[in-house]
């Protein structure tokens, strides 16, 4: 049964018992994990926040694909426009390899698009005073039920969740991640390395390790299906007409397109798991990771490894429809 059905039922059964029409066991716990890419990692966080299911614990921040102040307000002005009241904490982590610079910069860009009063970020919270890693490793032991969490940036600060004791891992549900490059090549083109890493992993192929070490269930959201659903201009003009918060989507992307030729849906597909996992056809592979050389951050399918299941096929059009149906608001 997916999610949404879930929900579904459990809203009429409420209902006809007279409770709302969502109580909180028809909820699942979610934390998320972003690092402020332009605009994915907020896209993905915003479609998040539209799922009836998902009760967001907390939002991790990590300076990668992004600066620490500018992604911190983008995410501060998202959970305002869906008046979410989810604490974030700042990643203190600065990676193995850094991410352009040029990619970096962008990060401004989402803070400032979003403006008006539905942006508000007087009605968030300031980041909490500590790190990430301890942060989503208290959220984690607070939690009654096992939490599912949604990462679209580097693993750092999960790594550094399991580093803070073994009773850590189990109260993960389920770890949902747009990172590697299984069968197609990567995306990281620096002068040192043989492009056969994507970037998230690239950038602490440790943190990769050590979360590999781990027995928390992985759902893989890699490029070789993320490059099935490129963000396209017809996508664009569709969404454009839907609503404001659709507008201010289409213009995130429109303008991220305009320095961007290859520019998919990453995140945002990996995100969309959790929503609508009907959508999906997925795979269990046996995988290994390069932690250091010319390969570092590959993730490659081995015979015998860490098993890790792997988002492999999703028809565009329903992915599609289903962006178009949520972020109209
Ligand atoms: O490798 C994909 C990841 C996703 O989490 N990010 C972008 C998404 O947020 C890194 C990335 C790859 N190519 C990029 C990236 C590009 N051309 N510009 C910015 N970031
Ligand atoms: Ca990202």
């Amino acid at each position: 049964m997916t999610p949404t059905r879930r929900t579904l039922l459990g809203g009429f059964a409420a209902a006809a018992l007279g409770r709302p029409a969502l109580a909180k066991t028809d909820t699942i716990p979610v934390l998320m994990d972003h690092d402020g890419g332009m605009p994915d990692d907020y896209l993905a966080l915003a479609l998040l926040l539209t799922m009836p299911h998902v009760r967001l614990l907390g939002v991790a921040v990590t300076p990668a694909d992004s600066y620490l102040e500018p992604a911190v307000l983008g995410t501060r002005k998202i959970l305002s426009f869906f008046s979410s009241d989810a604490p974030i904490a700042e990643s203190p982590s600065r990676g193995v390899h850094a991410f352009p610079a040029a990619w970096r910069k962008t990060s401004g860009e989402m803070d400032r698009l979003l403006t008006g009063a539905a942006f508000a970020i007087e009605k968030t919270a300031k980041p909490v005073a500590e790190p990430a890693g301890r942060f989503l490793a208290d959220k984690l032991r607070a939690s009654p039920e096992p939490v599912t969490i949604v990462a679209t940036g580097p693993l750092s600060n999960i790594a550094a969740a399991l580093d803070a004791g073994p009773d850590v891992e189990s109260k993960i549900q389920e770890l949902v991640w747009m990172g590697g490059a299984i069968q197609v090549r990567g995306n990281v083109e620096e002068d040192s390395h043989d492009g056969s890493a994507e970037w998230n992993a690239y950038w602490d192929p440790p943190a990769v390790g050590r979360v590999w070490k781990s027995k928390v269930p992985i759902t893989l959201c890699p490029l070789d299906i993320t490059n099935r659903v490129p963000v396209t201009k017809a996508f664009l003009a569709k969404l454009a007409k839907r609503g404001d918060f659709g507008e201010l989507a289409a213009k995130a992307y429109t303008i991220s397109m305009g320095q961007n030729s290859d520019l998919y849906f990453w995140d945002v597909l990996a995100a969309s798991w959790v929503g609508k996992p009907d959508m999906f056809a997925t795979r269990n592979f046996d995988t290994a990771v390069d932690i250091d050389g010319k390969s570092a951050g590959r993730i490659r399918s081995v015979d015998e490894g860490r098993k890790v299941k792997v988002l492999q096929r999703v028809d565009p059009e329903d992915f599609h429809k289903y962006l178009l149906s949520q972020w109209k608001r």
